[in-house]
């Protein structure tokens, strides 16, 4: 199987009707407008939607049915990258390899555009629930973004940076901060498919996420700021907490291993999980 190759058959599928979906925007001032396509369409892996497309074809859940849900998700992991990135968060000025949001319109605009993008991600939702699995899905998402999902593990990652730190405390921030949106990317097609494998699903979305925040931590280490389009380094020259300030790059790397072989135990029951396999593969052997 060509993976790459069909993961980026996924992805310009999925950045055409992104675009299309910005292409309605119509609001009161441009400047938001133009802050909030700025950050969405600057680029990115798009992992999350693709991820959601992919699971989606495995469980043959319609194309159609889920793209809104893919398009909202996208909205909210990038309003949280705008946010993430603000002076008063992580102070970053480089992302998805360009200026950073109110770097190029102010941090006032940053937030709105953030804020904006976050609204529109649930009105695309709202536009299309009807089904009882529409609105078991919507809830999934809201939750799974916010005080008990990615916006709680933010918080819980500020609070948290004191020692004596623990590997504990490392998973609590990531399952949240990292690991929610991701689950919920693989368990929202389930609920259109009639909860069909749904505890598999978000045992491997847990895993997953745990992997690509391995990953990340390993990238922030060994990669360039050319590769990952983002500024390297800093979190492991600021000592920050991440898998290998903690464990050691030796032991990050086979705590990386093991959360493959994890993610791939749990769908080893899922009829045609080939491309879900990969896909995992492909996390643990990213170069961005
Ligand atoms: C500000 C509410 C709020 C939340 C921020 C996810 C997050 C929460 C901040 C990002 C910080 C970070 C570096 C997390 C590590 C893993 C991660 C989510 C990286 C960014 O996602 P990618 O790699 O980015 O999918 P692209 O640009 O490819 O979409």
């Amino acid at each position: 199987m060509n993976f790459k190759k069909i993961y980026d058959e996924y992805k310009s599928y999925f950045e055409i009707e992104l675009k299309k979906s910005t292409d309605t925007f119509i609001g009161t001032e441009e400047n938001l407008i133009s802050a909030m396509k700025y950050s969405l369409l600057a680029g990115g892996k798009r992992f999350r939607p693709v991820l959601m497309l992919m699971v989606s074809d495995v469980l043959g859940v319609n194309r159609q049915t889920i793209l809104p849900f893919a398009i909202a998700l996208e909205y909210i992991h990038t309003y949280s990258l705008i946010h993430d990135d603000l002076p008063s968060m992580d102070n970053d000025d480089l992302r998805r390899g360009k200026p950073t949001n109110h770097v190029v319109y102010g941090e006032d605009m940053a937030i709105l555009a953030g804020d904006a993008l976050l609204n529109k991600a649930y009105e695309i939702v709202f536009r299309n629930v009807g089904s009882v699995y529409s609105i078991n899905a919507s809830r999934i998402l809201s939750t799974f973004a916010g005080m008990n999902g990615m916006v709680g593990g933010q918080a819980y990652d500020i609070k948290n940076t004191s020692y004596p730190q623990t590997i504990e405390t490392l998973q609590k921030i990531h399952e949240n901060k990292t690991g929610k949106l991701i689950t919920a990317s693989v368990v929202i097609p389930s609920c259109f498919a009639g909860d069909e494998h749904f505890l598999e699903l978000k045992e491997y979305g847990e895993k997953l996420g745990l992997l690509f925040q391995i990953t990340d931590d390993l990238l922030d280490f060994t990669s360039s700021t050319e590769e990952m389009g983002k500024n390297v380094n800093k979190d492991f020259n600021a000592n920050k907490l991440t898998y290998v300030t903690l464990l050691g790059e030796k032991k990050a790397l086979e705590f990386a291993e093991t959360t493959l072989n994890d993610a791939l135990i749990a769908i080893k029951n899922i009829k045609n999980n080939e491309v879900l396999v990969e896909l995992a593969k492909y996390v643990i052997n990213r170069k961005n």
